[in-house]
């Protein structure tokens, strides 16, 4: 593989990591038509980047994003940051000609969303999403039961986004609590992916209806230079207002007629990062939790009656998406190995023009059902969309 495709990070903190192993280990592992280079990363404090840099082996540094694009031998712009900074960075990059790799949630509306993918179109360059847990193999083999028809027509979407890392009211003020950063709290941060998934397996959302709640409305504010995002130190005593919501709880009812629901939250005690969907229908039923990632849970209608019951399927066999680069059947992979897949598929798209998804217009869908659901807690009316 002699082609290269030159990457420049923007970010350092937890996706920063997660994206650099991602880029580091696509090669070795998976047969990809460009090598990445990590050749620049980039954040405003020269010393933590620096130090990042050169555990991560990027090649580089950088202190000021706009200099970073403006390199003519950067082929992608990774964005690894906080949601309030992915649109001008974006926007920066796609009129530089610049490949985008972008963390989620896509940006802090639908109005920037939609900007962003008419600037990306515009100037045809690709445009990723980094929603990650599409790119689990037991989540990539649920979608291709639901494709071969061995769950029928849906009627049940269910899906539960828990965490718990906010319980002690004495968690400082991070960035992830403040509207002017985040938008939203697990609204924007869990139930993007949440929608993704039901986007991506069951399809298009028409109504929205939604709760949310404020547990803690004070905290004591964060030093921000901390390790980052789930285990930060406070200041002092000093409190700020908690600008997001604790909690947010949606109802939807699906374009094809199915019903689902949501249920986000950084409240439920003892779940550390529990994604789960269960899928309803008409010839069986598919059950997946995070917690347990390299399981599926089916039912099949179409087992003898007396034999009928949820069987485990280990997705560790080659047969599996992504598993077979990996190791031998039922050795389990982890949660850094679907942005292993992202990052194969990206360069991909980059090299071969083949599409990939999420990509922003998906992203721009997932803004729409989001602020629907805001909108739909602050009036307590069902919005349509
Ligand atoms: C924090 O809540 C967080 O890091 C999310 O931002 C990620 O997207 C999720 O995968 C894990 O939790």
């Amino acid at each position: 593989m002699n082609k290269q495709l030159n990457i420049g990070i923007i970010g350092y903190k937890f996706m920063g990591r997660a994206h650099s192993n991602a880029w580091l280990k696509a090669p070795l592992f998976f047969d990809i038509p460009a090598h990445p280079v990590l050749k620049v990363a980039c954040g405003r404090q020269q010393e933590s980047v620096s130090d990042f840099a050169q555990k991560w082996g990027w090649e580089e540094t950088e202190t000021d994003w706009r200099r970073l694009i403006e390199r003519p031998d950067i082929d992608v712009i990774d964005i690894a940051l906080p949601q309030n900074l992915h649109y001008e960075i974006a926007l920066a990059a796609a009129k530089a000609g610049k490949h985008i790799f972008c963390e989620k949630p896509l940006s802090m509306s639908s109005r920037q969303a939609e900007e962003m993918l008419k600037v990306c179109e515009d100037n045809k360059v690709v445009h990723y999403l980094n929603h990650n847990y599409r790119r689990v193999p037991a989540v990539a083999h649920a979608k291709k039961m639901l494709e071969d028809g061995k769950i029928g027509r849906i009627f049940h979407w269910r899906c539960c986004y828990q965490q718990d890392w906010i319980v002690d009211p004495e968690f400082p003020l991070t960035w992830q609590l403040k509207k002017e950063v985040a938008q939203a709290g697990p609204q924007w941060d869990l139930n993007s992916h949440a929608v993704d998934l039901a986007h991506f397996l069951v399809g298009d959302i028409s109504t929205v209806s939604c709760l949310t709640s404020n547990f803690i409305t004070e905290r004591p504010i964060a030093n921000e230079n901390s390790s980052g995002n789930l285990s930060a130190e406070a200041l002092g005593s000093e409190k700020g207002e908690v600008t997001v919501e604790d909690a947010a709880l949606m109802m939807v009812r699906f374009k094809n007629g199915a019903v689902g629901s949501f249920e986000a939250t950084r409240f439920a005690t003892g779940r550390k990062n529990r994604l789960s969907f269960e899928i309803y229908g008409s010839k069986g039923s598919l059950v997946f939790d995070m917690e347990k990632m390299n399981e599926l849970q089916y039912f099949s209608l179409a087992d003898p009656e007396g034999d009928q019951g949820f069987r485990t399927i280990l997705v560790t066999e080659s047969a599996h998406p992504y598993v077979g680069n990996w190791w031998p059947a039922g050795h389990i992979i982890g949660y850094e190995h679907a942005f292993v897949h992202a990052v194969v598929d990206f360069v991909k798209a980059v090299e071969e023009k083949t599409p990939i998804s999420p990509d922003f217009s998906d992203g721009l869908k997932i803004m729409q059902v989001l602020e629907a659901g805001l909108q739909s807690a602050e009036s307590g009316r069902q919005i349509l969309l």
